[in-house]
């Protein structure tokens, strides 16, 4: 066991006087190795948001305009961890988690416009030390709720001193819209722990339809301003062309 987790002779004294000295010792190992699987996933989502970071420096400079408005990272904490093990029926060990937990390490990509969510993504993809092994195309199909984000799981190898170990992420990419209405939804389910009533899940649904057209528009918007369409109104036809191009028959089964 690492010699900085050994707590000096007093506090093992103590503790030994109260538990078995074997199970101190066994508890600080447990606790050693979970603290050593979280700075793993910690130096995971620095990797990734490193990685975007670039994309939006290589953007900026060759565009003037950034596609990232901003970036989230966090950690699940021990408690959703655990809860999520256990719902799915598996034990609460360091290896467990490793393998059945694919969001411990979390990034949120926050984009200006919606075809830079794609884009992003793409351009991610394509990195050879990046692996998707799941992607879930919430803006093509939207939840029931009305939920939309583009979520990829992929795995990205860290680099530390003695090895090289390859660690799983999530990420979500979505627009400031997409955004905005997640986390409303989920600031009101918090508030409200029992299930919504269909006035409430039309009510949504219908606030995400509305954010999903101003995604549309803006979208519509940024192509005139970006490729210099001067002269010519914006009409409802051209937005309700944008809205329907952007989700087409072929993507709703
Ligand atoms: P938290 O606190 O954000 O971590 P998986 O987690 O991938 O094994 P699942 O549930 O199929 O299993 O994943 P999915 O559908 O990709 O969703 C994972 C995450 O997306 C959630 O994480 C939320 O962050 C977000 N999400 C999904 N659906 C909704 C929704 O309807 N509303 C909001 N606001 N967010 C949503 P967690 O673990 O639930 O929570």
């Amino acid at each position: 066991m690492a010699d900085l987790l050994i707590p000096d002779d007093s506090v093992m004294q103590k503790l030994g006087e109260v538990f078995n000295r074997d199970m101190v010792e066994f508890a600080l190992q447990k606790t050693y190795s979970f603290a050593k699987l979280m700075s793993y996933y910690r130096c995971a989502m620095m990797e990734i948001e490193t990685k975007f970071n670039v994309l939006n420096e290589e953007f900026s400079l060759m565009f003037d305009r950034q596609p990232i408005n901003s970036i989230k990272t966090r950690l699940k904490n021990p408690i959703s961890i655990r809860e999520k093990l256990i719902r799915r029926g598996y034990e609460m060990s360091v290896e467990s988690i490793e393998e059945h937990i694919n969001d411990v390490a979390g990034i949120r990509v926050i984009c200006s416009f919606l075809d830079d969510v794609y884009m992003l993504a793409e351009a991610l993809k394509k990195q050879d030390d990046i692996e998707v092994i799941t992607e879930k195309d919430y803006i093509k199909k939207p939840k029931a709720n009305g939920y939309r984000s583009l979520h990829l799981i992929v795995s990205v190898p860290i680099f530390l001193q003695q090895e090289k170990r390859v660690m799983k992420a999530e990420i979500q990419l979505r627009t400031i819209a997409m955004d905005s209405w997640a986390s409303l939804e989920h600031q009101l389910h918090y508030k409200k722990d029992n299930d919504f009533d269909t006035l409430m899940e039309a009510e949504l649904k219908y606030c995400a339809d509305l954010s999903a057209e101003l995604d549309a528009r803006m979208d519509l918007l940024r192509t005139e301003v970006y490729q210099g369409r001067q002269g010519e109104e914006t009409t409802g036809i051209d937005i309700l062309q944008a809205v329907a191009g952007k989700f087409t028959d072929s993507d709703i089964d």
